[in-house]
């Protein structure tokens, strides 16, 4: 494992959540970009404020801190529970907060031989390895190793990083050649110990990974209740032409096959990923980003199966998809991989927490009928089945997987190569790599002026590439250059290249006004509908918005005219409100003459990731046309 040679410092000395050794393109260490406000920064500030805080209270109050030092009979919580402490470990370790003493208690219940889980293995409880289905204690390691990664490269060292290490080394001495010759039934662990395996420069971790990563698909699990797709073990993921089964299962193997195969120089593997990546965005994926159409096992549809009212779009889902469209940016240079991360921050990552960051959307419905009920602040919702933002849930996943994901954020807005530097989130930021210092001041996505300042420059010419969205498409972006000369930027990548100077400024702006977008005409559950969009922010409709007692379903749109801006990024489209009513069952035959009774009027709607701030409401993304 050598340095990252596109880098004048060494990758391991950098603080980096993502670290491959080659690549396209080289990652930024938190330490290298500053978010310094705006959108993200308000929701980063809320997260080191209000989530971490709230975060460590629920898992101490559930319990779920005591399993690492109680008896057995006290366990708490479902099989995969540790792997929320571990996950909220990796946040507040990115985020620069004190660990307290929850490492001591981790440490306190690791065996000697390296082995760590609080569900299994102790005297009353199922042997280690016995359920590989559904034990999960591959997962936990995944997330455990990730937090270790995280101290290891924020701090250089620390008992959380050891504990981490014990536990991979046992990984790899119970399911390395002549072991276990299984998997997990969660994918995690492959991307934690290729990432283990960049921090330390240890081989053994990396063909570690790359065993499972070959052993999936194998057939290796037992079939079971949601068949061998839930688990990805039906196909092998070189063969596989898109991604299928548990979603978050689903992406996270392919963010660690990724891994894999750009460590091992595998550009088949690396296709192949890139292939399922295509088909699962162009057939599989939500308007907002979001994966996922099955409640009943948190799993992918079939192609065009995006019914919006059973959206699933679990928040985790949304977060493993960004890790692997980062991957795949950083392996490609490509900016779709930017264009889709971008999309899923904004309208699932962003959409989960509340505005206050202690409660959460689990899975983000595009269409709610019956206006929810708040859960109780100190009650626990089970998974999935509150009807707003919930504080916590009896399977927890999601808070703390965003909890991480605002901490390490910053080293998703930019990268350098050995031409320059790329921007590929827009954001109030500071970055400065190479010798190199930029200011970037921009509103967006309320605005779409991005304006980069340089502060300081070497004496030689360099590339500075702007990712110019894939939601321009169809309006007019430009690029203003320092000396205020202007150029058209289709969608792609806009590129300057000279010796900059400090003082020097740069602006992109990109058209955020309102458009209508129409679906696939394959996704039957939306046909005859058009969404809002403006930027990279989908919109919808809220009954809040509504004149009193009205509900979403009663809202139509005239798709002769279009959206309008309202106040503080709202937006107004051109509509009428016409009541639904029930027609006798069975349904009556077609009556060409019927004419609901109908009020013209314009609708507001308002960006989805703020949907339900404001109190129970019902909630629709899709608006059906008045003229279909
Ligand atoms: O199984 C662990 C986590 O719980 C999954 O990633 C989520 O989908 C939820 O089922
Ligand atoms: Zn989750």
């Amino acid at each position: 494992m050598k340095p990252n040679p596109k880098s004048q410092k060494a990758h391991t000395d950098l603080v980096l959540p993502v670290a491959p050794s080659h690549g396209r393109l080289r990652p930024l260490g938190l330490d290298e970009v500053r978010i310094t406000g705006g959108f993200w920064g308000r929701r980063r500030e809320v997260n080191a404020t209000a989530t971490l805080d709230h975060c460590r209270d629920w898992v101490e109050r559930v319990g779920w801190t005591a399993n690492f030092r109680s008896p057995v009979a006290d366990r708490r919580g479902r099989e995969f529970a540790d792997s929320d402490v571990y996950k909220l470990l990796e946040a507040m370790t990115w985020a620069g907060a004190d660990l307290g003493t929850i490492t001591e208690a981790i440490a306190s219940a690791q065996e000697p031989d390296g082995y760590l889980n609080t569900a299994f293995g102790r005297p009353g409880q199922q042997p280690r390895y016995s359920d590989l289905e559904w034990g999960h204690e591959l997962y936990c390691y995944g997330h455990l190793i990730q937090a270790g990664v995280a101290q290891l490269r924020t701090r250089g060292e620390g008992e959380l990083a050891k504990i981490a290490q014990r536990a991979a080394d046992h990984v790899c001495e119970t399911f390395g050649p002549g072991g276990i010759e299984s998997v997990c039934g969660h994918p995690e662990i492959e991307t934690a110990l290729v990432e283990l395996a960049r921090a330390t420069g240890e081989q053994r971790y990396l063909d570690q990974a790359a065993l499972f990563v070959d052993r999936r698909g194998q057939g290796t699990l037992a079939d079971g209740e949601f068949g061998r797709a839930y688990h990805q073990d039906d196909i092998p993921v070189r063969q596989a032409t898109v991604l299928r089964g548990h979603a978050v299962r689903a992406l996270y193997l392919a963010a660690g096959a990724v891994d894999v195969a750009v460590e091992t120089h595998d550009d088949e593997l690396l296709a192949a990923v890139v292939r399922q990546w295509e088909t699962t965005v162009a057939r599989r994926t939500y308007l907002t980003g979001g994966m996922g159409s099955h409640h009943r096992d948190e799993s992918f549809g079939d192609d065009f199966v995006l019914p919006p009212d059973r959206a699933y779009s679990e928040t985790c889902a949304g977060v493993a998809s960004v890790m692997l469209s980062w991957r795949l940016l950083l392996a490609t240079g490509e900016p779709r991989f930017a264009d889709l991360a971008e999309r899923t921050l904004f309208n699932v990552v962003a959409t989960s927490p509340s505005e206050d960051g202690r409660s959460f959307f689990y899975a983000n419905t595009l269409h709610r009928r019956r206006r929810g009920t708040a859960p109780a602040p100190d009650a626990v919702s089970p998974r999935a089945e509150s009807s707003l933002r919930a504080p916590w849930f009896a399977v927890s996943c999601c808070p703390t997987n965003v909890a991480r994901t605002l901490a390490l954020l910053p080293a998703y807005l930019a990268s350098v190569d050995d031409h320059g530097i790329q921007l590929h989130q827009y954001a109030d930021a500071e970055i400065a790599v190479d010798g190199i210092a930029l200011r970037v001041r921009t509103d967006y996505p309320s605005g779409g002026t991005v304006t980069v300042r340089i502060a300081r420059s070497p004496d030689h010419p360099w590339t500075l590439s702007l990712r110019v969205p894939a939601w321009t498409q169809g309006a007019t972006a430009w690029l203003v250059d320092t000396d205020g000369t202007r150029r058209t930027a289709p969608p792609g990548t806009a590129t300057l290249t000279r010796v900059f100077r400090p003082g020097d400024e740069i602006r992109l702006e990109l058209p955020v006004a309102p458009r209508w977008i129409a679906p696939d005409p394959r996704v039957d559950a939306v046909r005859g509908t058009l969404a809002v969009q403006r930027g990279p922010l989908v919109y919808c409709a809220e009954s809040v918005d509504l004149p009193e007692g009205r509900e979403v379903d009663a809202v139509r749109v005239d798709p002769t005219a279009e959206p309008v801006d309202g106040p503080d990024d709202t937006v107004v489209v051109p509509g009428e409100l016409a009541e639904p009513h029930d027609r006798p069952w069975p349904f009556p035959p077609l009556d060409r003459s019927e004419a609901a009774a109908a009020e013209e009027r314009g609708i507001m709607v308002v960006p989805y990731n703020s949907w339900a701030n404001r109190g129970p409401s019902t909630m629709r993304v899709w608006l059906p046309m008045t003229h279909p």
